[in-house]
């Protein structure tokens, strides 16, 4: 079951900058950062608030490593901007099967590796009425160093 936005992910092309401008404007500071080589980003995550289920939602900051990764090609194409969202859930491979026998298409067959540790797929923008949605199952709490 999705229980919660987990993120929005948002493409800039100056990682550093843009977490500047987050901590300026909003207060709001960075939780957590990595590159993702498989996903081609270096990211940043700023906590914006726990939640009910015992997640919490972020602001995921994507700087691209490499011009032809999907958020390369997406900053290549529009500019800077809200590039997908994600709902958290507890079971990402059971959500992404449900999902994808309604007929949307689910990007990956095994679940990959997203932030801090996290089980992450993704819906094409194109079955979801243009909105590129991820699924996120957080790691179990206590087996990410942050
Ligand atoms: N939101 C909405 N629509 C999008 C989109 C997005 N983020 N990215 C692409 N599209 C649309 C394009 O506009 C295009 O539409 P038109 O045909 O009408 O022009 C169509 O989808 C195909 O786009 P494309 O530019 O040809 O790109 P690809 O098909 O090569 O890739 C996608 C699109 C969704 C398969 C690819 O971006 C992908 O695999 N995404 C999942 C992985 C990802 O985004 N990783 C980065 C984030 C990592 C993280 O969150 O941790
Ligand atoms: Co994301």
């Amino acid at each position: 079951m999705l229980t919660r936005i987990d993120h929005i992910g948002i493409a800039c092309f100056d990682l550093d900058k843009t977490v500047e401008f987050y901590r300026a404007t909003y207060g709001f500071e960075v939780f957590h950062t990595e590159v993702n080589e498989e996903q081609g980003v270096r990211e940043a995550m700023l906590k914006i608030n726990e939640t009910s289920d015992g997640g919490a939602s972020y602001l995921q900051l994507l700087e691209p490593t490499r011009e032809d990764s999907a958020v390369g090609k997406w900053l290549a194409k529009n500019g800077e901007g809200v590039h997908h969202i994600a709902f958290g859930t507890g079971d990402v491979t059971a959500d992404s099967e449900a999902i994808r026998d309604k007929g949307v298409r689910v990007l990956y067959d095994q679940p990959r590796i997203g932030s801090m540790g996290s089980s992450i797929t993704f819906l094409h923008p194109k079955d979801c009425h243009g909105v590129l949605t991820e699924l996120v199952t957080s790691a179990p709490e206590g087996t990410t160093a942050h």
